[in-house]
């Protein structure tokens, strides 16, 4: 049996081609999964589960439809959806993950995170992180209007896209110090995160040599990508109804 693992599909309403990717994903591969986990930035931004778009909607029904076949979904957030609350997660019958967890994953035990809490570099996201995490300011922020709230989405993506303008692409990438501290606070020789767009597999060795290995998920800007994990492979996989049709 196969556990998968997406993230940063960064859906919304004006890029349907993704959503039918994830939509065949979830009615095909995925309904031979033993899990699947999603590992953030499910949606492109994300203002309160009482303003649905169309394709959030869409999303959850396909969810559930999946998690009802017997097939269970968990949910960590990202930087862009950590709005997203219990009854979107009930709606779309998936399990709101604490931001980040231990799981162990036929047999070997494996962190998984969003990934940006291992941007240590980004001194100036890390603030906007530590602020969009405190429960009494995202209290304030659903406490607005779908109208304002859909305002500050724009803005808050107009400022994400000027400070990856500004902003070194190696700062914008994990801190390796982070990443070894990770190893060694939680005790594991593997992790799982996305939110870099920078897929890959990268090796250490921890300060006992031991081997591990962090995985890094692949984006869906240019096709669908999941991770597949087995007791004995990890293979990253782009199924071929998920790749751009010429
Ligand atoms: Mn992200």
């Amino acid at each position: 049996m196969s556990t998968l693992f997406i993230s940063d599909l960064h859906l919304e309403d004006s890029q349907p081609r993704t959503t039918g990717w994830l939509l065949e994903f979830l009615a095909g591969p995925a309904r031979e999964a033993e899990a699947l986990y999603i590992l953030g930035d499910l949606f492109e931004y994300w203002i309160g589960d009482d303003a649905l778009s169309t394709t959030a909607s869409k999303v959850a029904e396909a969810i559930a439809a999946l998690s009802s076949s017997g097939v269970p979904c968990f949910f960590m957030h990202g930087n862009r959806d950590f709005l997203l609350g219990d009854a979107f997660a009930s709606q779309a019958g998936m399990t709101l993950l604490p931001e980040s967890l231990v799981i162990d994953l036929h047999g070997t035990p494996t962190l998984l995170l969003h990934g940006d809490s291992l941007c240590t570099d980004d001194v100036e996201y890390q603030a906007f992180r530590q602020q969009s995490r405190n429960p009494a300011w995202q209290a304030a922020i659903l406490a607005k209007s779908v109208k304002e709230r859909l305002q500050m989405a724009r803005d808050a993506r107009d400022a994400s896209k000027d400070h990856m303008e500004t902003v070194s692409t190696e700062i914008m990438d994990v801190n390796e110090s982070t990443v070894r501290d990770h190893f060694q606070e939680h005790g594991v020789r593997r992790m799982i995160h996305g939110h870099t767009h920078r897929p890959a597999v990268h090796r250490y060795e921890t300060e006992d040599g031991i081997a591990a290995e962090r995985i890094v998920l692949a984006d869906w800007s240019t096709e669908g990508s999941y991770l597949r994990v087995t007791s004995d492979r990890v293979d990253s996989v782009s199924p071929a109804s998920c790749t751009p049709s010429n």
